[in-house]
């Protein structure tokens, strides 16, 4: 593994734990971790030992925010000429892999909008999400506005961005933000035991469910029908399905080869 400053990162048979590691300031997201996660995140995607990734923070914080002391000084041209909002934001959108937010403590700001770009989120009883960006003088500017309605509605997304309150981790399961709740202390086994399911099923399989279900945020439904069709066909030319089903007819578990 490459020699991170600001993540810690193990490989547990096929699935990349990533620990965002800036605890003295409740990993406040800047540059610097950004870039590294951005590296690991295309560096897993293109290995093959790799069919599941889980980021997740320290009992304290998944993320307070994009670091507030870096952007405290940042003026419009400094911004937009950098293009700092969305720059190594953008390497996570690439990535084919199912990538898991397992969520303790705050996920606030940019840090819940991180986990907002995560394929599935999970989270310790004790979480906290909020988008308080509005008490900064600033908005959400990696997707909070945009994401936050499509999981938990317009109303929850207003009220959350526009009064700053935090959201536990049982209203955001009940809002559609987050798919499970565990205990604080089960959460980093939860998520491995659960990428782990993940990335025992046929890869090619996976990355065609994750880009499909995608479109159904990005295209209007007859599209998003048309994509699934064309992929469910794809997924004929693969040995997996194949093996899949001849498993099942056997009664006998599948080994699937990825291909
Ligand atoms: N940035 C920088 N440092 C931070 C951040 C942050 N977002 N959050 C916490 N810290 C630091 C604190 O300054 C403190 O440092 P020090 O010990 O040197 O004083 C340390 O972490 C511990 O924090 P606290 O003492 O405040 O801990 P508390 O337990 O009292 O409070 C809170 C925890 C409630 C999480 C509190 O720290 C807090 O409110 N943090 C800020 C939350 C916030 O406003 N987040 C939004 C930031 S703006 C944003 O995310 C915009 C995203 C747009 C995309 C950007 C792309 C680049």
């Amino acid at each position: 593994m490459p020699d991170y400053q600001n993540l810690l990162v193990e490989q547990h048979d096929r699935v990349l734990l990533v620990r965002l590691n800036r605890p003295k300031q409740l990993n406040a997201l800047n540059d610097a971790l950004m870039d590294e996660l951005g590296a690991a995140l295309t560096a897993a995607d293109a290995d093959e030992s790799i069919g599941c990734i889980v980021i997740t923070g320290s009992e304290r914080a998944f993320a307070a925010g994009a670091d507030i002391s870096a952007m405290a000084s940042w003026t419009y041209m400094d911004v937009y000429r950098t293009d700092y909002i969305t720059r190594n934001w953008e390497a996570l959108r690439r990535i084919r892999k199912p990538v898991i937010a397992a969520v303790a403590g705050y996920a606030l700001g940019g840090g819940c909008e991180l986990a907002m770009m995560c394929d599935i989120l999970i989270a310790g009883q004790g979480a906290k999400f909020g988008q308080p960006e509005v008490k900064l003088g600033i908005l959400p500017g990696a997707g909070g506005t945009q994401r936050l309605p499509r999981a938990v509605g317009k109303a929850k997304a207003m009220d959350l961005c526009l009064t700053a309150r935090n959201m536990s981790a049982e209203e955001a399961e009940r809002a559609g933000l987050i798919s499970r709740v565990v205990p604080d202390d089960q959460l980093v086994s939860e998520a491995l035991a659960m990428a782990t399911q993940i990335s025992g099923m046929s890869l090619p399989i996976i990355m065609m469910i994750k880009e499909s279900v995608n479109r159904a945020y990005e295209a209007p439904l007859s599209e998003g029908l048309l994509f699934e069709r064309r992929v469910f066909h794809a997924a004929f030319a693969t040995e997996d399905q194949k093996e899949g089903m001849a498993a099942f007819l056997e009664k006998r578990p599948a080994q699937f080869k990825h291909q």
